[in-house]
């Protein structure tokens, strides 16, 4: 979807080959062919001039990484502009620490509401939650009955509301937030009415809505494929209700990747899913890095850049050590901490960070090889937020289950969560060392 930009980026870099470094000349006309790129990307206007700011500020004036060419550097800049905007890290959800959380799902008629409160209800199902599905959709009948039916094919259940009930919403609402909290229903995912264009009534019975049940999260669905008009009504969902989300759909048309990048810059809120599909579950976590590599649609360059910022990933190698010996270490760090590997390509490296001997000294001996560190990913990725974060609780049907999950045979994932609780053990010894050294010594 994104190939377009991707060729305009070819075109820069070979203009930049022949150029020895970057300087102000060459850099106007580099400036001027990424402005097309970005504008025919169906980028906003605003955040291209915002960005052209940034980029010729920057690539003048960035340490020259000497063993990056000047289009390798240019690739750099703007990439990093690029995770500047969508950020750096996947966004969760957020639930009420008194539930039930309330999710209000808000965007224009067709831009994917009902479809997509299915679609997030069947994924938080997947962490162990209990969502109860409403349409609060006041004009429209016809639209409880979609997604009354969409319950029914999810076998999740759904609150329906009579004709008299949808007359007096304000007792309704409370109704059913006091029938969720006694049923232990949590979150509730709550459809509402679109219209083809904003106007000022459907943003007074959204406003409504909002007043009446304090939203735990506002989510703006935008079909991607609007490009621009997506963006604009983005804003003004903002400015009138309020978001705190936003989920894009239809990503698998062939939309232009702009409108993630305009959506992100222009109401300031985090894209945290998107929608890739009609099918229920085509419906994945939104990683704002690897949007980054999808738009500039160049790995090899990528790949060399990676190289050249060994640096930078040593010292974020050199945090999580010090989150280990500190032993806050949990699943989700051990995946992150095979993915940094992976990134680094060698498990040497990383531990020649840990502290040497002592109880460290068995560190090196756990054999994990490359291909080692994909399946343990797959085999992370198999489970759910619960188990990573007390990976305690996975018994053998849950080994069972994450392995079928993942593709792997049930003695890797027992081999995984070994070396896991080993390295934690590690972790907790060393700490109970250094807090024993530290302890003031009686003569
Ligand atoms: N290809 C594709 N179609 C989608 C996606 N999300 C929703 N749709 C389709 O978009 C149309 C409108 O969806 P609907 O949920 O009724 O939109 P609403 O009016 O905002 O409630 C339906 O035909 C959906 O199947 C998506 O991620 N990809
Ligand atoms: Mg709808």
């Amino acid at each position: 979807m994104l190939d377009q930009l991707s060729d305009r980026l070819q075109r820069v870099m070979k203009f930049l080959r022949g150029e020895g470094k970057i300087t102000e000349d060459n850099l106007d006309e580099v400036l001027r062919m990424l402005r097309m790129a970005f504008l025919e990307a169906d980028v906003n206007y605003r955040v291209v001039k915002d960005f052209e700011a940034k980029i010729k500020e920057k690539a003048l004036d960035e340490k020259v990484m000497l063993s990056l060419t000047p289009s390798q550097q240019v690739i750099k800049i703007v990439r990093d502009e690029i995770t500047g905007i969508l950020g750096q890290e996947e966004k969760k959800l957020n639930f009420s620490s008194s539930p039930p959380s309330i999710f209000m799902l808000v965007g224009l008629q067709g831009s994917g509401k009902t479809t997509t409160c299915g679609k997030l209800a069947k994924w938080v199902k997947n962490l162990q939650k209990n969502p109860l599905l409403v349409s609060f959709d006041l004009k429209r009948p016809a639209a409880q009955e979609q997604l009354k039916m969409i319950s029914q094919m999810l076998n999740l259940p759904f609150y329906e509301l009579s004709k008299e009930q949808m007359a007096s919403p304000h007792e309704v609402l409370k109704d059913i937030v006091k029938h969720a909290k006694n049923k232990g229903y949590d979150p509730l995912v709550l459809d509402t009415a679109g219209r083809l264009h904003i106007d000022e009534e459907l943003m007074e019975e959204l406003r409504m809505l909002r007043d009446i049940l304090n939203p735990t999260e506002v989510i703006y669905i935008g079909d991607s494929m609007t490009g621009q008009d997506a963006v604009k009504s983005a804003q003004l969902f903002e400015e009138r209700i309020g978001l705190t989300s936003i989920i894009l759909t239809k990503l698998d048309g062939d939309a232009r990747g702009g409108a993630a990048l305009s959506i992100v810059s222009v109401t300031g809120k985090p894209i945290k899913f998107v929608g890739v599909g009609e099918k229920f579950d085509k419906f994945e976590v939104f990683h704002p890095d690897r949007m980054a590599s999808r738009i500039l649609g160049m790995g090899d360059v990528i790949s060399l850049i990676e190289k050249a910022e060994k640096e930078t990933d040593l010292k974020e190698a050199e945090e999580l050590a010090q989150r280990l010996r500190k032993q806050e270490f949990t699943l989700e760090d051990f995946q992150k901490q095979l993915t940094q590997l992976k990134k680094m390509g060698s498990l040497s490296q990383f531990l020649n960070l840990l502290p040497t001997g002592g109880v460290f000294k068995n560190v090196s001996k756990m054999n994990i090889d490359d291909r080692k560190i994909l399946y343990f990913e797959a085999i992370i990725n198999s489970m759910t937020v619960r188990e990573r974060e007390n990976p305690k609780i996975i018994n053998g049907s849950r080994r069972a289950r994450i392995g079928r999950g993942s593709g792997r045979p049930v003695s890797e994932v027992n081999q995984l969560l070994k070396q896991f609780f080993e390295m934690k053990k590690m972790m907790k010894k060393s700490h109970f060392q250094k807090l024993l050294s530290s302890l003031p010594v009686s003569h």
